[in-house]
């Protein structure tokens, strides 16, 4: 069979709800990113009609616990959902989708369930890019729910957000952590906050929260809540998950439209942005020179790389002009 043939083969049993050909096409369109535009055009018509949901905050904090449990509600409603967890740690450990696993083992049995890992660094075509066609993917399969979940550092996580319509931002008990997320830009970010492992306090965390929250002004008269719950016991998954869906039937009234159109935006540019990198790398930019420009550097002690930079910056400028 030919690349194409495969690709043909699996689409046409992922089209009859497949799990094995999701996974392969997940494979694929994470390892050999080149090949996605074959597997989308048969997926031209879908209606993008999942709702897409992020989880985030620092290692530890019970996200993978969390979407274990919101995930089971959803499914005890019916729901079919889809889970993306991007995990920075297991290229070290090589154990995020065992250990996932571990933590969802009630749920990823379940035949309306489907999860995949990924581990964020190391990645081919960047984090956000394989998040977004693995949501397409899991679009295409007809998920009602699709739920990702990271740690939310680092710029190519943070893009993440662009293609959710609803972020919790979650945080745990003990001191300083809504002072790093506030570093990190995160906690600006959140349509709803939790403070998980609530058997182990959090209520000063809470109150931290609110305060933030008491000195923001909110546009569209939507006031993001704050929620306590234990993921273990289960206690204020409810709760949490009430949350969620007020928040979107919020985003629904204002029109989910615009969200949508945002997240292709993105996707668009990112896109764009991938492809002028990877002609200018392989056009302009020679790595000999690179190294040229280093020795150079440091060989006359000034470390004066910006005059070398300037050639090669003007030599793309002069041939885009000549071409434009
Ligand atoms: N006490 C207590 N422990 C919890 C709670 N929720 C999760 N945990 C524990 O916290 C640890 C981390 O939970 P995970 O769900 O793996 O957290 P995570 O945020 O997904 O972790 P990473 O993906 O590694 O960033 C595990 O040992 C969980 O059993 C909770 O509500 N209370
Ligand atoms: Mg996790």
């Amino acid at each position: 069979m030919t690349n194409n043939d495969v690709i043909e083969s699996l689409i046409s049993r992922f089209k009859k709800n497949d799990k094995i050909a999701l996974a392969r096409l997940i494979t694929i369109v994470e390892n050999e990113p080149e090949k996605a535009s074959k597997i989308f055009k048969h997926f031209e018509n879908i209606k993008h009609d999942s709702y897409i949901i992020g989880l985030t905050g620092s290692p530890g904090v019970g996200k993978s616990t969390l979407t274990g449990a919101i995930a089971q509600k959803m499914l005890d409603e019916g729901k079919t959902v889809g889970i993306i967890s991007v995990d920075p740690t297991s290229p070290f450990s090589g154990g995020a989708f065992l250990g996932d696993r571990v933590r969802m083992t009630n749920i990823c049995l379940h035949p309306n369930v489907f999860m995949r890992s990924l581990a964020s660094r190391g990645y081919k075509g960047g984090i956000s890019r394989a998040v977004f066609d693995i949501t397409m993917l899991y679009e295409a399969f007809g998920m009602d729910i699709i739920i990702i979940e990271t740690v939310g550092v680092g710029q190519a996580e943070f893009d993440v957000y662009n293609l959710v319509y609803t972020v919790v931002v979650i945080l745990v008990p003990g001191y300083g952590d809504v002072i790093q997320m506030q570093k990190a830009g995160i906690i600006e970010i959140g349509d709803i906050y939790d403070v998980n492992k609530k058997d182990l306090g959090g209520e000063d965390i809470a109150v931290q929260i609110e305060m933030m929250l008491d000195d923001t002004i909110f546009q569209s008269g939507y006031r993001p809540p704050v929620v306590l719950t234990d993921a273990i016991s289960g206690e204020g998954i409810d709760e949490l998950l009430q949350c969620i869906w007020d928040h979107k039937e919020h985003v629904e009234l204002l029109g989910i439209k615009e969200k949508k159109k945002n997240r292709f935006k993105y996707k668009i540019k990112e896109l764009i942005f991938t492809k002028v990198e990877k002609l200018i790398m392989e056009n302009f930019v020679d790595e000999n020179e690179v190294n040229n420009i280093v020795k150079n550097a440091l060989e006359d002690g000034k470390f004066n790389i910006y005059s070398s930079i300037h050639k090669i910056f003007d030599k793309i400028t002069l041939e885009i002009k000549k071409n434009s």
